[in-house]
């Protein structure tokens, strides 16, 4: 019997696109949560090696994040999501195509608590452990500091406890791992979240898959850094009101029942969400309700 690609208009009978997400751990949820509000959902569970989207033409694969770098640079994967802090220490030749807003922390370096941290020369001859020595070499070069990296693979925050190290690097997000080892952040060396990776050679079908999946990717994003807002206004304060709305083009304006009044809606950054409300309602809007954004196409 023919073959034929039910699952995209666009591509003629070809190939699916290959995505490799954590299997398990702190990016896998997230990854899983993008998809599905891309409206791509994973069929089978996460226990197997590869899960299969019934709606979209892509084969999900689930592997350590540590190892996706090389399944992209190698073709195994299409594309991949993992953290930067990974891309970056792997050193593979991947193409970092999106940023995921999800999975962010930075990579810091920390000392005792007790200790005077001068700046970056107090590193110099001093012993720092990490997971992270090529990004750590690399930020030591760049600062004309010698010291010695001890590469090691967890619970790197409790090195300098044990007499291990005398500074650690590691990924903080909270805090709270360094506060409880008695431990202070005292440089921010690289900030990171979860990004899409992809191979360097794709075919122009595959591109157009990644095209297809990056354009939902970046209305679900945009949709979440934006609010909609209705509210109502009298007649008499419209201008003032519309001009504090930014909105996608205009502010829409529809009549209320009631004479002399206008229901207005519109689009808010997150960023300057709570400022313009304030500013509205003392220019006399009322009724304000805001709405979350599913998906956001511009
Ligand atoms: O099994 P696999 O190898 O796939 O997973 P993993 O154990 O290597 O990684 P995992 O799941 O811990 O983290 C995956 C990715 O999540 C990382 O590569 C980062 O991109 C991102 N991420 C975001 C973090 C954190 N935040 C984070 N806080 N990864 C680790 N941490 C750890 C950090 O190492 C430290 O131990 O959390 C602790 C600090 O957290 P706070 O909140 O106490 O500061
Ligand atoms: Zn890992």
């Amino acid at each position: 019997m023919k073959e034929t690609n039910t699952n995209s208009p666009l591509v003629a009978g070809g190939d699916k696109l290959k995505l490799a997400i954590q299997k398990s751990g702190r990016l896998h949820d997230d990854s899983i949560r993008l998809l599905k509000e891309c409206g791509i959902d994973i069929s089978n569970g996460v226990n197997k090696l590869k899960a299969e989207a019934s709606n979209f033409p892509i084969e999900v694969y689930f592997l350590r994040d540590d190892d996706i770098p090389q399944y992209v640079e190698d073709a195994v994967a299409d594309i991949g999501f993992v953290g930067e802090n990974v891309v970056y220490e792997k050193k593979k030749k991947v193409t970092v195509t999106e940023k995921l807003g999800f999975g962010k922390c930075r990579l810091s370096i920390a000392v005792r608590k007790n200790e005077e941290y001068t700046g970056v020369q107090f590193l110099a001859g001093k012993k720092i452990a990490t997971s992270y020595p090529v990004i750590l070499k690399d930020y030591l070069k760049k600062n004309n500091v010698q010291a010695e990296i001890h590469e090691i693979s967890g619970s790197v925050e409790i090195a300098p406890g044990i007499g291990l190290a005398d500074a650690i690097c590691d990924l903080v997000s909270s805090g709270s791992t360094l506060f409880m080892n008695g431990l202070k952040e005292s440089e921010s060396i690289l900030q990171s979240q979860a990004v899409m990776i992809q191979n360097k050679n794709l075919s122009a079908e595959k591109q157009q898959l990644i095209n297809r999946l990056l354009f939902r990717i970046q209305s679900v994003k945009k949709a979440k850094n934006n609010k909609y807002i209705l509210l109502n206004a009298p007649n008499n304060k419209l201008a003032e009101i519309i001009g504090l709305l930014p909105g996608m083009k205009s502010p829409t304006v529809l009549p209320l029942a009631e004479e002399g009044w206008s229901s207005v809606h519109s689009v808010l950054n997150e960023n300057d969400f709570w400022e313009i409300i304030e500013q509205l309602k003392a220019a006399g809007a009322q009724g304000i309700l805001v709405v979350p954004i599913e998906k956001m196409i511009v």
